[in-house]
């Protein structure tokens, strides 16, 4: 009996599935990971930990905002209760939780080379070119599957590109690791609404975390899509990650959290520069450079913006990170 109530915690806590190795086994394998000795003594403890992704670092915001963003987010995850665990490569090993200097580094906009943006694909050649890496949610949720942390807190997502055929991998991640990532929906640079129906396909429960069931779109606190779900509350997240757990589905969930109403009136403003943006990439061919397509649109955004992106953007992400925190914590509690 008491073996069996310690396997339904062991699944419960993220550390028995199929798709991903266990750090553990990583670590066995003598592969370059480390894990941050805070982190490491948290999960040790089955402590409420948040992973938190880089490529927002490296790609998403611009210097010096993208550390202090990065900082404060982690300083937000602390006052939930939690231990942040921000994941990214560096000099080809990987790290679940970065020291300060860590951080300042993949930060800096002087690297040579610069760090790469990294998605599952992109992992082995990283590691194996001892190059630097800012992980994507895609990458991240392997990262953090793999460590047996339950909550992700990140600004926006990936999702169906609009016209292209550019689907995210953090969609698929999402599907095959059992993490609940918290961001402020996706941003209309995307098709929402493929996005959604996508994520369906996939087996992907799509939860807004607000009074009403409207997926967030970033910058705005609708889409006009609407999730099939919606709480409000970190109890009622943390039970259907927990639930998703105790029946060994091995997918993750994403958790809507609107940006605060403060920013709603930017929302608008933002919206016409997204549409503008959209087209130019468009005009431009950006897609023949893949990847780039997503970092590209948010610095066009950011220009046409005159900045006031960057400020929505920084609010946003520091408001998934509360929610995360919480929910990072009630999850520790029903996994007593
Ligand atoms: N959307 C944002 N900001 C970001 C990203 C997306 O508003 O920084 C980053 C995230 O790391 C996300 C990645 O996982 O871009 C998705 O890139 P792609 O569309 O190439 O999969
Ligand atoms: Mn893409």
């Amino acid at each position: 009996m008491l073996r069996r109530l310690q396997s339904s915690r062991l699944i419960a806590r993220g550390r028995a599935h199929r798709y991903i190795a266990s750090l553990s086994q990583v670590l066995a394998r003598r592969a370059p990971v480390d894990v941050h000795p805070e982190v490491q003594e948290a999960l040790q403890s089955h402590s409420p930990v948040v992973a938190l992704e880089t490529t927002i670092v490296t790609h998403g915001m611009p210097h010096p905002t993208n550390l202090e963003t990065a900082l404060s987010v982690e300083k937000i995850v602390r006052d939930q209760g939690a231990i942040p665990a921000t994941i990214g490569i560096i000099g080809g090993r990987v790290k679940i939780g970065l020291q300060r200097e860590e951080l300042e580094h993949l930060a800096s906009p002087e690297n040579d080379p610069p760090a790469t943006k990294v998605s599952r694909r992109d992992i082995a050649a990283t590691v194996a070119l001892k190059r630097d890496g800012g992980t994507t949610c895609s990458a991240t949720l392997i990262f953090a599957a793999m460590a047996g942390i339950k909550v992700f807190a990140t600004g926006g997502l990936g999702g169906v590109h609009r016209g292209a055929m550019d689907v995210s991998a953090d969609l698929y991640e999402l599907s095959r690791c059992p993490v609940g990532l918290v961001s402020a929906g996706v941003k209309s640079i995307l098709d929402i609404g493929r996005t959604m129906e996508y994520l369906e396909t996939l087996g992907v429960p799509v939860v807004s975390y607000a009074p009403t069931y409207d997926f967030p779109a970033f910058y705005s606190r609708r889409s006009g899509f609407m999730s099939p779900w919606r709480v409000d509350d970190p109890v009622s997240a943390a039970n259907i990650l927990y639930t998703q757990a105790q029946f060994g589905l091995n997918n993750g969930a994403i958790f809507g959290v609107p940006i605060p109403e403060q920013f709603e009136a930017a929302g608008e403003t933002l919206q016409q520069a997204v549409e503008i943006a959209v087209r130019e990439a468009e005009e431009q061919g950006v897609s023949k450079w893949g990847k780039a397509a997503t970092p590209w649109l948010l610095n066009r955004v950011g220009e046409l913006s005159g900045g006031q992106s960057l400020e929505s953007n920084v609010a946003l992400i520091q408001n998934t990170a509360r929610v995360g925190g919480q929910i990072a914590v009630a999850y520790a509690e029903l996994s007593k």
